[in-house]
């Protein structure tokens, strides 16, 4: 008797383990921290910068972003090119398991092109995150003037 309602627990167990796993395969192990973009002047083109925190056991791949407020979200890299900072696209930004990025000290930025509307300080910017295996997260984006980046 103890036997039988041992093995139903069991069977329950592998049920919601089941079920834990099909969510993750539509939402990413991420979390996100201090999610702002730097407004510029004169219609020069902003930047987004994020802190992703990877929480899970596997390695999480940014492979994408895109925005309803902007035609075209890519992704950057500074880089130091004999002394001269250029921006190049990279197509992937890899958060090891239980590791974080943060797209400031790293170097990245998403480069927000085609805005659908001008873009002001106090605005917020809704950003989807998309991750390799099909994953992905819409984030909230705070509107900052350059000098303005380390509140919050
Ligand atoms: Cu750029």
């Amino acid at each position: 008797m103890r036997y039988k309602s041992r093995y139903r627990a069991g069977a329950l167990c592998v049920l919601l383990a089941f079920a834990a796993s099909s969510v993750a395969a539509a939402t990413p192990a991420i979390e996100v921290q201090n999610a702002w973009i730097r407004w510029l002047p004169a219609n020069l083109p902003a930047a987004g910068y994020v802190t992703l925190i990877n929480t899970g056991d596997r390695p999480q791949i940014l492979i994408g972003a895109s925005s309803p407020d902007f035609g075209e979200v890519s992704l950057h890299q500074n880089r130091n090119q004999n002394g001269n900072i250029e921006m190049l696209p990279v197509d992937r930004i890899a958060i090891d398991a239980h590791s974080r990025v943060s797209f400031a000290a790293a170097g990245y930025h998403m480069m927000l092109m085609q805005p659908n509307k001008p873009l002001k300080p106090g605005d917020r910017v809704s950003i989807t995150l998309r991750f390799a295996g099909g994953s992905s997260l819409t984030v909230e984006f705070d509107v900052r003037r350059p000098n303005e980046s380390r509140t919050r």
